[in-house]
């Protein structure tokens, strides 16, 4: 069972989300727990304050560092990186982090507990990142409101590679990305759509050209739109 805690100002934001499909499935089944807990909640002070004014001066507001180094410490036992044991990783969804990759997804489903971090306003202050989480993570180079979103992307990302959660369908390993190249395109019926037809070849039952034909269009559909993949 891999054990997902999120640390977020806005728990509710995930509430439905995890209520859906694959990570439904994998939570029914008993191979996930996934808890949303909020930021508030380690605070001490009456009006429970998560954020304060930059030092230095600036816009906006940032997250501090005591409430999250106190989660952290109540979930995963650790108030420093070097503490945080094998098996469990603290991760920091930040515009500042490097970028979640496949094989990072491969490396969180191994794991028994993560701790997922999300940032809001314009940071966090940065002695979380420097001392307390074992990864800093960003999903891409566009700028969200928040790390919500990206903790939605990592637990999705991270729960279809457990083994069980996929079900009957296609085995994780055999998919896009494993083989360096994008999937190939799929077509269903009808066999023409508004005078659109399904390529010939998919339709004659020949085996070992369908194979050809679905290679090389998956190479001319990376060519177009990822050749960084190519390089
Ligand atoms: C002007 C400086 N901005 C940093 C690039 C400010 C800023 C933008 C967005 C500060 C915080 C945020 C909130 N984003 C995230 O927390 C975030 C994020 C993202 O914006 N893009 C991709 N991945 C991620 S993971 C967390």
């Amino acid at each position: 069972m891999l054990r997902v805690d999120i640390i977020s100002i806005f728990p509710e934001y995930f509430r439905e989300a995890f209520d859906y499909g694959i990570i439904r499935r994998a939570r029914a089944a008993g191979l996930i727990n996934i808890q949303p807990h909020d930021l508030r909640s380690w605070t001490s002070d009456k009006h429970h304050v998560v954020d304060d004014r930059p030092f230095g001066g600036g816009d906006g507001m940032v997250l501090k560092p005591e409430p999250i180094f106190a989660a952290v410490e109540s979930l995963a036992g650790a108030r420093r990186r070097e503490e945080v044991p094998d098996g469990k990783r603290v991760v920091l969804l930040s515009p500042q982090g490097k970028q979640f990759t496949q094989s990072l997804a491969s490396e969180f489903a191994d794991c028994e507990h993560l701790i997922l971090i999300c940032g809001r306003y314009e940071g966090v202050d940065e002695r979380v990142a420097e001392s307390l989480v074992t990864d800093e993570i960003s999903i891409g180079d566009y700028v969200l409101s928040g790390g919500e979103p990206a903790a939605l992307v990592v637990v999705d990302a991270v729960v279809r590679l457990i083994p069980g959660a996929l079900g009957s369908e296609t085995s994780a390993t055999t998919e896009s990305f494993s083989d360096g190249l994008l999937d190939y395109p799929h077509y269903t019926r009808p066999p023409e759509f508004e005078h659109m037809k399904v390529p010939e070849v998919l339709l004659t039952g020949h085996h070992a050209e369908i194979a050809k034909w679905r290679r090389e269009a998956a190479e001319a559909k990376t060519k177009r739109n990822r050749p960084d993949l190519l390089k």
